[in-house]
Order: C-alpha cells, then sequence, then structure tokens
C-alpha cells in the first residue's frame, strides 16, 4: 500500500503561498527541515524518496536547486514539461497516469517514501486519497497575505516523530513550530 507523507508550511489561516512564492521572509532553517525530511534515509540502500508536486510548485523553486537533488521529481502538468529529459524528473498529465509509474514493480523498488509538496491542488488530492498518512506542518505564527491555501484538515492525530524537534523556532523574526499529523482512518 502506497504511503503519501504530506509537508508544507502554513500560516494560522493556512496560506502557503503569495504570486509564486513564499508569503514570508526566506527561512533557511525552516527549508533546512524540509529537506533533511524529504531526502530522507533513503540514500543509505540506493533508493531515493519521491517528491510529488504540481507545475506551479515546480516553477517555484530556484532553477539551482531544480530537480530537488536525491529525489525523484514527479511533476503533475497538464502542458508538457521543460526537463523531462533531465534525470530525476518525470513529468504527469494526471494522477491516474502518476498512480500507474507509482505501482510499476520494476520502478516500486527504486524509491522509498513519498513525500507530497504542494501545491493547494496537489495538497487535497493527497488529503482525501486513502493512501494519505502523515501531514508534516510548519506553524507558522504570524499573519501574511496569501492567495494559495491549504485545505482544511480534520480527523487527524497529532504524533510525534524522532526526526522533527519540538518547541518554537524563530528566524527573520518569525515564529514557528513544526507539528506532525496522522490519519486516523
Ligand atoms: N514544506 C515546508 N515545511 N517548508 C517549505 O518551505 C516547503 N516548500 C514547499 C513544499 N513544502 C514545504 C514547496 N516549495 C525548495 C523551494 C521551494 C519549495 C520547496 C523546496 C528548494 O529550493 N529546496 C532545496 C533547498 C533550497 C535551499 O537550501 O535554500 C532542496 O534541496 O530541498
Amino acid at each position: 500500500m502506497l504511503k503519501f507523507n504530506l509537508i508544507v508550511a502554513a500560516t494560522e489561516k493556512l496560506g502557503i503561498g503569495k504570486n509564486g512564492t513564499f508569503p514570508w521572509p526566506s527561512l533557511k532553517k525552516e527549508m533546512a527541515h524540509f529537506t533533511k525530511l524529504t531526502k530522507g534515509t533513503a540514500q543509505l540502500n540506493s533508493k531515493k524518496n519521491i517528491v510529488i508536486m504540481g507545475r506551479k510548485t515546480w516553477e517555484s523553486i530556484p532553477a539551482k536547486f531544480r530537480p530537488l537533488p536525491n529525489r525523484i521529481n514527479f511533476v503533475l502538468s497538464t502542458s508538457k514539461l521543460d526537463s523531462e529529459k533531465a534525470p530525476d524528473v518525470y513529468g504527469f498529465n494526471s494522477w491516474d497516469e502518476l498512480y500507474d509509474k507509482l505501482n510499476d514493480e520494476k520502478f516500486k523498488e527504486e524509491y522509498e517514501q513519498i513525500w507530497i509538496i504542494g501545491g493547494g491542488g496537489i495538497y487535497k488530492h493527497a488529503l482525501k486519497s486513502k493512501y494519505f498518512y502523515r501531514l508534516y506542518l510548519t506553524d507558522i505564527k504570524q499573519e501574511f497575505d496569501c492567495d494559495v491555501f491549504f485545505p482544511t484538515f480534520s480527523n487527524l492525530m497529532e504524533v510525534s516523530d524522532p526526526e522533527v524537534p519540538a518547541g518554537i523556532h524563530e528566524e527573520s523574526g518569525v515564529q514557528y513550530e513544526f507539528k506532525v499529523y496522522q490519519n486516523e482512518l
């Protein structure tokens, strides 16, 4: 059975983006947390983790970090992707196509975890999917003007993960806390 891990940073009102970028100033340690979790320990067994994103999230990643290194990049887009020939980048026109690849017996041996990294529409699909397992939410404790939001959720229980540090963090004058939720179903 596939397991989707969602990772997101969001304000209290669940704002996640503004004009194709982050609503908040650059948060380096928060981004380091994203990188650490999404890379995981898969490299140790010669496997990689998969990051699944929509086209706008793909375009929001700075060119020098794209494709996200040491991870298999899955991009959902209804048009053809610019860098589909690049290694570790797969473009899909639909979730059905993407699921076929995830379920391919040969390809299954190449990956470990699956991380859903946005944006709004992609999170919405993943949250209601039977494969949804955990939500790694960075709770940004300040409001910023946002034009994209994470979907509201319920029926999740807060859990702890030894990879995720507890307590309030602060950088660039912004406070945040790492939270982990699990699908109770
Ligand atoms: N989840 C969390 N917790 N924080 C985020 O910033 C975040 N961002 C996205 C999805 N989930 C998130 C989507 N946006 C990069 C840029 C944008 C982005 C995700 C990743 C990126 O460039 N990552 C590089 C590191 C860049 C750096 O070190 O500055 C990477 O290798 O992960």
